[in-house]
C-alpha cells in the first residue's frame, strides 16, 4: 500500500515518508510481513491449550476435524474466544482495582500527592451503593466505599453493585440467561476454568458466560474505574483542547504520557508544571515542559486537565518519529513494544512506571502510590536531561493542532442540557435527533487509518444521529472536524439545530475506554426515563477499527446491555458457523442485540440508521 492508502493525515503521512527514510520500520511494515496471517489462526481454529496439542482443527476437512482431545471446530472457537475476551475485560478491571487502590491509600494517608478532588461524587456513591455518609468525613467515605467496591472484585456478592444503574428489564434478562455477573475477577477466572480441556464442551454455554464476563467489566471494573477516576482527579467538565502531532513543542522539553492508567499520568503532569522544573527546564535550554498524550492516558489528561493529544493507536510509533520527543512513559495496555526500539534511534527515553508491564531496554521507574510524586519528578528531570541531547537537525513536528471540544462527562452533558436529561428525550421524541451511537476504540493496520472511524461518524452525524466518542476513536474525529460546533456544518439539520441549541458539537467526546461505562449509565438513565429497557433505546455502538482484547470485551457487554455494536472487521471466530451465527443474529434473541460486521463506512452507517429507525418505530416515535 501507498503511503496515502495507509492514512489520511498529514501528520502521519510526513513522519511515515520520515520514518523510511531513516529506516524505522512501523507496524504496518511489520503487518505487511506477516501477511497473509495463518488461515486456521486467523478463523479461530487453532488450539494451543494443552501439550496434547497445539492443534490445528479443520471442521470441514478430510481429516483433522477434531483436536485431540475431540474438541471440534465450534468448541476451539468458543473457548479461544472466551479467554480473548476474559483477557479483555481483566485488563479494564484490573485498571479499574488501582483507582480502587489509590482511593483506599488516599484514605488512609499513604498516596501522597492523591486526594479526594470531587468530594460531591464520592458522597453520591457512597450514597448509590448504600454507605450512609452522615457525620462521615471524605477519607471515611473514601475508605467505606473503597471497601464496598473490592467485594464487586471478588466472590461474596450475587451481583455487582452498580448493575443498580440498569433499568430493571434489562437485570431480569441477564438473570433469566444466568448472565448476572457476580464479581469481577470471579467472571475472568471462570471462564479460565470453564476453557480448559474437559471443562465446559458446549459452545454457546461458554459464549453466554463470554458476555456475563463482558458485563463484569462494563458495569463493573470499567465502571469502577470511571468513577473513582473522577473522584480522585475530578469528574471531567468541557473545555478546548488541541490535538495532533503538531502540540508537539521545537522549543520544550516535551513528555509523552502513554497508556492507561492516570494513577501515573496525573502525577507526570503535576510534576512537569511545577515551577521548580520548569526552571530546570529552562536552565537546559528548553521553554518549558510540555506534556502530552498517547491513546487512552491521553484521554484521561485530556478530559481533565485540557492536556493536548499527540495521537491515537497507529500515531504512537509515528510520534517518536518527529525526533523531537524527549521521553514517552507508559503505564500499561496498547504500548507497542517496538516504541523501545524506536526510542533508541532517537534521544528518546522510554520509561516504564509499572510493576507489571515491564520493557526490556526501557527505563524503568517503578511508580508505587506511595512513591509517585517522586518518582514522576524524578522522570521529568530525565526528560530535562534528554533534551540536551537532542538532534536539532532531526527534529520535524508536522501540521499545526485542530481543536476540539472535550469533557462531555454525564454530569457535563446533563448540565449542558439544562440540569436534566429531558432536552435531549424531547429531541428524539420529535426526531431532531433521531438516535445515539457511541463509536469507540482503536486503530487496526489492516484498516485506512481513522478512515472507519471518520467516515462512519461523518455519516451518522448528516443522518441526524448525534455521536459520543472515547478512546482512540476521539483524535480521529477532532482531526476530521467533528468535535467543534464548527463540526455542525457536517450535520444534519435536525442534529445541527439541538447542538447549536446546547452549544454542543455533533460528536461528544466521553472519554477513554473505561469510559464506555458513562455511555452504560447514560443508556440506563434514558431507558429508564421511557420506561423501557436499553434494547428498546434508539442506540448503537461501533468499533470500526477495534484490534484488542479489551474492545472485544466492550462490543461484547454492548450487546450484552441491548446495543446492537458494529464492528468493522470480524473477531477471529469465523471458523465456527455456530459461533459466528451466534454472533451476528443468535444473540438478538438472547440479549436483544446483536453484532454487525462491515468495513464500509457508508454500509456501516446504512445498517446502524435501519436499527436507529426500526427502534423509533417501536417506540411509536
Ligand atoms: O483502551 S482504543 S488502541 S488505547 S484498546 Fe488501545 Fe484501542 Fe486505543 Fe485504550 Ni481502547
Amino acid at each position: 500500500r501507498t503511503i496515502e492508502e495507509l492514512s489520511p493525515w498529514e501528520d502521519a503521512r510526513r513522519m511515515l515518508v520520515k520514518a523510511k527514510d531513516e529506516g524505522i520500520a512501523t507496524v504496518w511494515d511489520r503487518l505487511a510481513e506477516q501477511t497473509p496471517h495463518c488461515s486456521f489462526c486467523d478463523q479461530g481454529l487453532t488450539c494451543n491449550k494443552c501439550v496434547m496439542g497445539p492443534c490445528r482443527v479443520n471442521p470441514k476437512g478430510p481429516k483433522r476435524q477434531l483436536g485431540v482431545c475431540g474438541a471440534d471446530g465450534d468448541l476451539t472457537v468458543a473457548r479461544n474466544f472466551g479467554r480473548f475476551v476474559a483477557a479483555g475485560a481483566a485488563s479494564h478491571s484490573d485498571h479499574g482495582r488501582d483507582l480502587l487502590e489509590a482511593l483506599e491509600a488516599v484514605s488512609h494517608g499513604t498516596a501522597p500527592g492523591y486526594a479526594v478532588r470531587d468530594t460531591d461524587k464520592l458522597a453520591r456513591l457512597c450514597a448509590e451503593v448504600g454507605i450512609a455518609t452522615l457525620g462521615l468525613d471524605a477519607a471515611s467515605q473514601a475508605k467505606a466505599l473503597a471497601e464496598h467496591f473490592f467485594e464487586d472484585f471478588g466472590t461474596r456478592r450475587h451481583a455487582l453493585s452498580l448493575l443498580s444503574r440498569a433499568p430493571k428489564k434489562r437485570r431480569d434478562i441477564w438473570d433469566a440467561t444466568r448472565s448476572t455477573p457476580r464479581g469481577i475477577d470471579r467472571e475472568c477466572v471462570e471462564m479460565l476454568h470453564r476453557t480448559h480441556m474437559g471443562v465446559d464442551c458446549d459452545p454457546v454455554s461458554i459464549c453466554l458466560h463470554a458476555a456475563r464476563t463482558a458485563l463484569a467489566d462494563g458495569w463493573g471494573g470499567s465502571m469502577i474505574g470511571t468513577e473513582l477516576s473522577d473522584v480522585l482527579f475530578g469528574t471531567p467538565r468541557p473545555a478546548t483542547v488541541e490535538a495532533n502531532l503538531g502540540v508537539l513543542r521545537a522549543d520544550s522539553v516535551n513528555i509523552l504520557v502513554h497508556g492507561h492508567s492516570p494513577v501515573v499520568s496525573e502525577m507526570i503532569l503535576a510534576a512537569a508544571r511545577d515551577p521548580e522544573m520548569l526552571a530546570k527546564a529552562k536552565a537546559a535550554g528548553a521553554a518549558g515542559v510540555n506534556v502530552a498524550g498517547l491513546c487512552c492516558t491521553g484521554n484521561e489528561v485530556l478530559m481533565r486537565q485540557g492536556v493536548p493529544l499527540a495521537g491515537n493507536h497507529l500515531m504512537t510509533e509515528l510520534a517518536l518519529v518527529t525526533g523531537a520527543v524527549e521521553m514517552v512513559v507508559a503505564d500499561y495496555q496498547c504500548v507497542m513494544p517496538s516504541l523501545v526500539q524506536i526510542a533508541s534511534c532517537y534521544h528518546t527515553r522510554f520509561v516504564s512506571t509499572s510493576e507489571k508491564a515491564r520493557f526490556p531496554g526501557g527505563t524503568h521507574l517503578e511508580f508505587t502510590l506511595e512513591n509517585a510524586r517522586d518518582k514522576a519528578r524524578e522522570a521529568v528531570e530525565l526528560a530535562i536531561e534528554a533534551f540536551t541531547r537532542r538532534d536539532a537537525g532531526r527534529v520535524d513536528i508536522p501540521t499545526t493542532p485542530v481543536s476540539l471540544r472535550t469533557g462531555y462527562s454525564n454530569e457535563a452533558v446533563i448540565e449542558a442540557l439544562g440540569g436534566s436529561a429531558e432536552p435531549l428525550l424531547a429531541a428524539i421524541k420529535i426526531g431532531l435527533v433521531r438516535g445515539v451511537v457511541g463509536i469507540v476504540g482503536c486503530n487496526n493496520p489492516k484498516l485506512p487509518h481513522d478512515g472507519v472511524l471518520t467516515g462512519l461518524a461523518k455519516e451518522l452525524i448528516r443522518q441526524d444521529i448525534l455521536v459520543v466518542v472515547t478512546g482512540c476513536a476521539t483524535v480521529a474525529m477532532g482531526k476530521a472536524g467533528l468535535m467543534t460546533t464548527e463540526g455542525l456544518e457536517q450535520a444534519g439539520v435536525g442534529l445541527a439545530e439541538f447542538c447549536s441549541r446546547f452549544d454542543l458539537p455533533p460528536v461528544l467526546h466521553v472519554g477513554s475506554c473505561v469510559d464506555n461505562s458513562r455511555i452504560l449509565a447514560l443508556c440506563g438513565m434514558l431507558a429508564d426515563a421511557l420506561g423501557v429497557d436499553i434494547a428498546d433505546l434508539p442506540v448503537a455502538a461501533s468499533a470500526p477499527e477495534w484490534y484488542s482484547e479489551k474492545a472485544a470485551a466492550i462490543g461484547l457487554y454492548a450487546v450484552a446491555s441491548g446495543i446492537m455494536t458494529h464492528l468493522g472487521l470480524p473477531p477471529n471466530i469465523l471458523g465456527s458457523e455456530l459461533v459466528t451465527g451466534l454472533a451476528l443474529e443468535g444473540l438478538e434473541g438472547v440479549f436483544g442485540a446483536s453484532f454487525v460486521v462491515e468495513p464500509d463506512p457508508v454500509k456501516a452507517a446504512e445498517a446502524i440508521s435501519r436499527r436507529i429507525t426500526a427502534k423509533r418505530l417501536a417506540l411509536g416515535l
